[in-house]
């Protein structure tokens, strides 16, 4: 399979997050993708192609103009407030709740930081941007390759991930929500229904909160329940889509402990939907936190388990592009979502 990559991904690199009342390491660390490139490699599924020039004005149509100029600056920003900040990540302190403004945005950098952000295990630093946007033009030029192309389907491999971040804020571990980025893309090249299926073992309410008054966007989301697991808010069965998108919005929470069974199944449900609003183009936001051995996440799935789950998406028969999620059981994170791969490309 096809895979675009770039080294800018690297650039992003956080320190620290806030897990359980500490600052620890992060889990979302750049060898994450050294893994699957790796294997990729060592499997002979290349090759691997550089992102094509991308117009950054196609970030606009899923993230909101405010967003956009304060995540560009942001950086800068943090460093202007106190010359050590540049040693240190950026993370918010505060946030507004309910009741509270967030249609006039607040002078202090602190301020509008938490605005912007929906947790505190997000750092950004200098090369953050950088690194999104780079990830970002992955997404687009694998969109590109599968629609004017001609290839059945290809991969983004990028980090930081996407399907958190929404048209206006940012949060777990996401700053551009690249898979929107592919879906738009298809659309824009004339796809008139994309589907997104994400498979990362959190819900992808980023992709979900952009598309959900939209009918030309389907979303469908395998995840942990939000009545357990992050991102806790959003994510819930009886979320089926608003106005124009309503009945374009598929959630399937699944409980801690679920295996590939009972995992499969509900793919099967995912995709049964995914046919019935007879899209005709496949993004899949694809996560491998749902790997037993993922040290944040509650479902078993086994590295063999990954071939079938690319052998069933195969089987939905569409122009498919994947685009690199979560997976944090690092050593084991290439040879998962190689899996994934290389069961589509054999069917
Ligand atoms: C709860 C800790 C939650 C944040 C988890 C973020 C997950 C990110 C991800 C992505 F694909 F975006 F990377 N910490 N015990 O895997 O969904
Ligand atoms: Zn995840």
């Amino acid at each position: 399979m096809l895979t675009i990559y770039n080294d800018q991904h690297a650039l992003h690199q956080g320190k620290v997050e806030m897990f359980r009342g500490e600052l620890v390491p992060c889990f979302e660390v750049p060898a994450r993708v050294d893994h699957v490139r790796h294997e990729l490699e060592r499997r002979g599924l290349g090759p691997l192609q550089a992102p094509d020039a991308f117009d950054e004005a196609l970030l606009a149509k899923v993230h909101a103009p405010r967003y956009l100029d304060f995540i560009a600056h942001a950086w800068d920003e943090w460093v202007a407030l106190d010359a050590a900040n540049a040693t240190r990540d950026a993370l918010p302190s505060y946030w507004p709740t309910r009741g509270m403004r967030t249609d006039v945005l607040p002078k202090s950098f602190p301020a509008r930081l938490g605005l912007f952000a929906f947790d505190a295990g997000t750092p950004l630093m200098a090369g953050s941007w950088t690194a999104a946007r780079h990830g970002a033009a992955c997404a687009w030029t694998a969109a590109q390759r599968v629609i004017a192309g001609g290839e059945r389907s290809a991969f983004a491999l990028t980090r930081p991930p996407g399907h958190h971040a929404g048209a206006d804020f940012f949060g777990g571990y996401c700053f551009v929500n690249n898979a929107a980025v592919a879906a738009q893309a298809l659309r824009d090249t004339g796809v008139e229904r994309v589907a997104v299926l994400d498979v990362d073992y959190h819900h992808g309410n980023g992709t979900q909160a952009i598309f959900y008054e939209r009918s030309d966007v389907h979303f469908a989301s395998l995840h942990g329940d939000p009545f357990t697991d992050y991102p806790y808010y959003l994510g819930h069965a009886d979320e089926r889509g608003a106005g124009k998108g309503e009945g374009f919005n598929h959630n399937l929470p699944l409980p801690r402990g679920t295996d590939f069974t009972a995992w499969r199944a509900a793919l099967g449900t995912a995709l049964d939907g995914i046919a019935k609003v007879k899209a005709g183009a496949l993004v899949v936001s694809l996560g491998v936190d749902t790997f037993e051995g993922d040290p944040i996440s509650g479902f078993r799935l086994k590295s063999d388990d990954y071939l079938r789950m690319g052998e069933d998406l195969a089987r939905a028969g569409l122009p498919t592009v994947f685009v690199f999620e979560g997976g944090y059981a690092v050593a084991e994170v290439g040879v998962n979502a190689v899996n994934v791969l290389e069961g589509f490309a054999q069917k």
